[in-house]
């Protein structure tokens, strides 16, 4: 975004950045000032909970990860999406 920052979700040893349109349905949701919100991510719904800031697919809510929002050159990204790329 303008101001340099994006949404990761964890990963093993580090963050992922959201793809691009993930991220900015999240920021809209965030800025809106919604508590959770329903994203189609890589064919599956995703609950992400902004006050707890987690996500879970919505048929399996057991496997929850951590979400941020953070500054893109601070938070140490190790990829895009699933993607190794800078
Ligand atoms: N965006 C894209 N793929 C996701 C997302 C998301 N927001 N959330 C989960 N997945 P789960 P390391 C991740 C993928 O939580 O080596 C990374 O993107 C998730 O992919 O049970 O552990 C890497 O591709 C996983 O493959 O819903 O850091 C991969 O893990 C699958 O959905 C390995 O990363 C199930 O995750």
């Amino acid at each position: 975004f303008d101001d340099g920052y994006s949404w990761f979700y964890e990963g093993v040893n580090g963050w992922w950045q959201y793809d691009d349109r993930t991220s900015r349905e999240l920021e809209i949701y965030h800025k809106a000032g919604h508590s959770s919100c329903e994203l189609l991510i890589a064919g599956y719904v995703y609950i992400i909970d902004l006050m707890n800031m987690v996500q879970s697919r919505r048929n399996d809510r057991t496997k929850k990860r951590r979400i941020k929002r953070d500054l893109i050159n601070l938070a140490g990204r190790k990829g895009v999406a699933g993607l190794k790329i800078l």
